[in-house]
C-alpha cells in the first residue's frame, strides 16, 4: 500500500463535485488554508486545513512539505490532436503573408500535410513523438487528456493512430481519453467523392473502431469547406448508435449552426464555438453539452475569442482547452490557454481552474473520478511555485508548475 501526505499546502484551491459546474457554481470553488491532503493507492482519502492528524501521519510513508504554496487539481487537457507525424512551420511564412487556415487546407496543406507526415511514420516513430509530448505536457501540470485521430483518414491509417493513443495509456504517468477524428478533412484519394467518404466513416471506419474498442468519443471538424453540418449530423448519429460518445468542432470560423447540432443531439462538447449564435448556446444548455473553448487557437490564428461569459450566463459548463495541434496550435502550455482565457475571455481565476479541472473531466467523461480534490477521486495534484490563484493566471510564459503528482506518485 502506497500512502502519501502532502503538507504545508498554503492554499489548496479546488472545485468540488462529480459532474460539471455551470453558471455561478462554476467560479464557486473551494479554498481552503494552511491545508493538508492524504493519499492511498493512487486515491484521495482526506483533505482538511489545520494541523493533519497525527496518527495518520505516522501511518504514511511518504509525505511531502508543500511550502506554503497553492496547490490544486492536476489539469485535465480535453481537446488535443496529440498523435501527429511532422510540424507545419513551413507554413508560418504564407501565414504571414496573410493566408488563412482554410485557404492553406483548401490547397492541399494544412491539416493534408500533416496527413501525409503521418501516413509516412511507423506506429514507433508516432509513439515516440507522441510520448515526448506527453512528458512535456505533465510538465505543466497537466495529468489527463483527450487525443483524437484525424490525420490517417483511411481506415488501417486512423486505426493506427488510435492504437498508439492505446499504447501510451498506462505506460506514462498522463491518463488518456481517445477520440476517433476521421471526419477531420477530406483525403486526396475522396477529393471528388464528398459522400463516398462520408459513406466510408459511417460504414467502415465507426464499425472498425467500435469493433477494437479503440474510442470512446466520436468527433467531426464542422466547418466551411470541410463537413457540412448534415454530415456532421450523420457521422455523429452512426457514433451515437455504434456506442460512442460524441464532440464536435463546432461554430470556430463560420457559425454554421454546429452548436445547435451538438445540443439536438446531447453531445457531450462542442468545441471552439468563436462563431456560436446565442440560438447555439440555448441549444447546448437544453442538451447538457459543454462549450470547451480553445484560446490559444485563437491567440495563433489571430481570431476573436468564444463569448465565455455568454455560456456562463446561460448555464452552459465552460472548460478550455489547448487544442494542441501542429496548426492552429503547436503549444501544449496549459497555463497559456489559463492566462488567455482571464485576459481575452474574462473569465475570474476560480472560473478558469473549474474550466482546466472538473469541467475538462466532464467534458471527457472523467468527472466521477477526476478534477477535483475531495475524498475518492484520483490523486493528482500540482504543487504550483505560486502562493494563490491569481498568480498562476497574471504571470505568462513561465511554467509555474513545481511538483506533479500523478495517482498519489511524485513524478
Ligand atoms: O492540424 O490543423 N482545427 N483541426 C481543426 C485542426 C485545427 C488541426 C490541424
Ligand atoms: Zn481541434
Amino acid at each position: 500500500m502506497s500512502k502519501l501526505l502532502i503538507t504545508n499546502i498554503g492554499l489548496l484551491a479546488t472545485p468540488l463535485g462529480r459532474s460539471a459546474l455551470a453558471g455561478k457554481a462554476q467560479g464557486e470553488i473551494l479554498k481552503l488554508s494552511h491545508a493538508w491532503i492524504m493519499t492511498e493507492d493512487g486515491v484521495i482519502t482526506e483533505a482538511g486545513s489545520g494541523e493533519p492528524p497525527i496518527m495518520e501521519q505516522e501511518r504514511c510513508f511518504e509525505t511531502i512539505d508543500a511550502g506554503g504554496r497553492l496547490v490544486t487539481p492536476g489539469l485535465v487537457d480535453a481537446h488535443t490532436h496529440l498523435v501527429f507525424g511532422g510540424f507545419r512551420q513551413h507554413e508560418l511564412a504564407d501565414k504571414l503573408r496573410g493566408r488563412t487556415y482554410l485557404e492553406i487546407l483548401a490547397a492541399g496543406g494544412g491539416i493534408l500535410s500533416t496527413v501525409k507526415a503521418t501516413r509516412a511514420a511507423s506506429e514507433a516513430q508516432l509513439t515516440a513523438k507522441a510520448l515526448a509530448a506527453l512528458k512535456e505536457m505533465l510538465s505543466f501540470g497537466v495529468t489527463l487528456c483527450e487525443a483524437k485521430s484525424g490525420y490517417g483518414l483511411s481506415t488501417e491509417e486512423e486505426l493506427k493512430q488510435l492504437r498508439v493513443v492505446r499504447n501510451l495509456n498506462g505506460t506514462q504517468p498522463v491518463e488518456l481519453v481517445s477520440t476517433f477524428l476521421g471526419a477531420h478533412a477530406i483525403p486526396p484519394e475522396y477529393k471528388d467523392d464528398h459522400e463516398g467518404y462520408v459513406r466510408l466513416i459511417c460504414e467502415e471506419m465507426l464499425p472498425a473502431v467500435a469493433a477494437h474498442g479503440l474510442a470512446e468519443y466520436c468527433d467531426v471538424f464542422c466547418e466551411s469547406g470541410v463537413f457540412s453540418v448534415e454530415e456532421s449530423r450523420r457521422i455523429l448519429s452512426r457514433a451515437l448508435a455504434l456506442g460512442l460518445k460524441v464532440k464536435i468542432h463546432a461554430d470556430e470560423i463560420d457559425a454554421l449552426g454546429g452548436a445547435q447540432l451538438a445540443g439536438a443531439l446531447g453531445a457531450m462538447s462542442a468545441e471552439h464555438l468563436i462563431a456560436v449564435t446565442d440560438k447555439g448556446i440555448e441549444s447546448m444548455q437544453k442538451g447538457g453539452t459543454i462549450a470547451c473553448l480553445l484560446p490559444a487557437t485563437s491567440f495563433y490564428l489571430g481570431a476573436d475569442y468564444a463569448p465565455a461569459r455568454k455560456f456562463i450566463q446561460a448555464g452552459v459548463p465552460v472548460a478550455l482547452a489547448t487544442d494542441y495541434n501542429p496548426g492552429s496550435c503547436p503549444s501544449l502550455n496549459l497555463q497559456l490557454v489559463m492566462n488567455l482565457a482571464c485576459l481575452k475571455d474574462k473569465m475570474t481565476p476560480e472560473e478558469v481552474l473549474t474550466a482546466v479541472t472538473l469541467n475538462g473531466a466532464a467534458a471527457i467523461g472523467r468527472a466521477e473520478s477526476h478534477g477535483s480534490i475531495e475524498a475518492g477521486k484520483k490523486a493528482d495534484f500540482v504543487i504550483w511555485n505560486a502562493a494563490d490563484l491569481d498568480y498562476l493566471c497574471y504571470r505568462f510564459g513561465s511554467n509555474l508548475a513545481g511538483t506533479v503528482i500523478k495517482g498519489g506518485i511524485i513524478c
